[in-house]
């Protein structure tokens, strides 16, 4: 019975037409993230930071997803041992995909940078499915004081789930990495965690990431391509 832990980004949602991060401009949908994705951002400008993620959240109901995730979606329904989803992408797609194709029950998923869908209170911390649009200086229905803000982890914060993620990744057997560029900490290291613990550790990109070196095998090109031939 093996474990496996698999870590996603941006990559595997691209061909869903959800933007990567990093694309060729360094703008991410016409912002740089320092001005949208961090706690610094939101307080000096609210209505923009609400926006940029308003917006996000409608475009959802425009993607679905691809050939990648319903592969990892079959892959969760037949893996006889634990496996931990760790994805870095916001968007509900991995979600929708284990929804329409139930997972056995070593199987779990989990959203280290946060989720698109939900919101959560400045003053309570408590989240809530997002109610809609958030206004600049949206209400909580939890604290007289508090303001609803969109459930993402933004630079500066510390990613969720961490000690679930490290302990998982301690006693993998199988690590496999899809679809980031490995430019962001602490998932970029996650790898080095895999290695520590003897697992044999997978990357399956559009083209090497900034940590190829680090994994035993690199299977390079589309994700709707190679991740469905990784899991046959
Ligand atoms: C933390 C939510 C401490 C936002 C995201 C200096 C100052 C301040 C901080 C730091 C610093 N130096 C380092 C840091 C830490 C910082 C960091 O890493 N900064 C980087 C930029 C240097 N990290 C943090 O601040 C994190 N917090 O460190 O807290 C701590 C840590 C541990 C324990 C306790 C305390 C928090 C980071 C979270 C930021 N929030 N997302 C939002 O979505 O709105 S990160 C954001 O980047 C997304 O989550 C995204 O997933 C993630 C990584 O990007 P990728 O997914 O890899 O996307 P990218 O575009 O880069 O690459 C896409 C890849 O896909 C490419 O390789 C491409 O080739 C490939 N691809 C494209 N198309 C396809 C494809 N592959 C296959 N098929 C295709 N079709």
């Amino acid at each position: 019975m093996q474990n496996l832990v698999i870590l996603t980004g941006s990559g595997i949602s691209a061909e869903s037409g959800v933007p990567t991060f990093r694309a060729a401009d360094g703008l991410w949908m016409g912002h740089r993230v320092e001005d949208v994705a961090t706690p610094e951002a939101f307080a000096r400008d609210p209505a923009l930071v609400q926006d940029f993620y308003n917006r996000r959240r409608a475009q959802l109901a425009d993607v679905q997803p691809n050939a990648a995730h319903r592969a990892l979606a079959d892959l969760a329904a037949r893996w006889d041992g634990d496996f931990l989803l760790v994805t870095q992408n916001v968007d509900d797609l991995h979600d929708r995909a284990h929804a329409e194709t139930p997972p056995a029950a070593g199987f779990e998923l989990v959203h280290m940078h946060g989720e698109l869908l939900k919101a959560h209170c400045t003053a309570t911390g408590r989240v809530i499915d997002c109610p809609g649009d958030l206004a600049p200086d949206q209400p909580s229905p939890f604290h007289p004081r508090g303001v609803l803000r969109p459930h993402i982890v933004w630079f500066g914060e510390i990613p969720l789930h961490m000690d679930r993620i490290e302990t998982a990744l301690a006693r993998c057997d199988l690590f496999v990495s899809i679809g980031t560029s490995g430019a962001v900490w602490p998932a970029a290291g996650f790898v080095q965690i895999a290695n520590h613990a003897g697992a044999r550790t997978v990357e399956l990109n559009l083209e090497p990431s900034f940590g190829s070196r680090l994994f035993d095998e690199g299977v390079y090109g589309p994700a709707t391509e190679v991740v469905p031939g990784f899991c046959s």
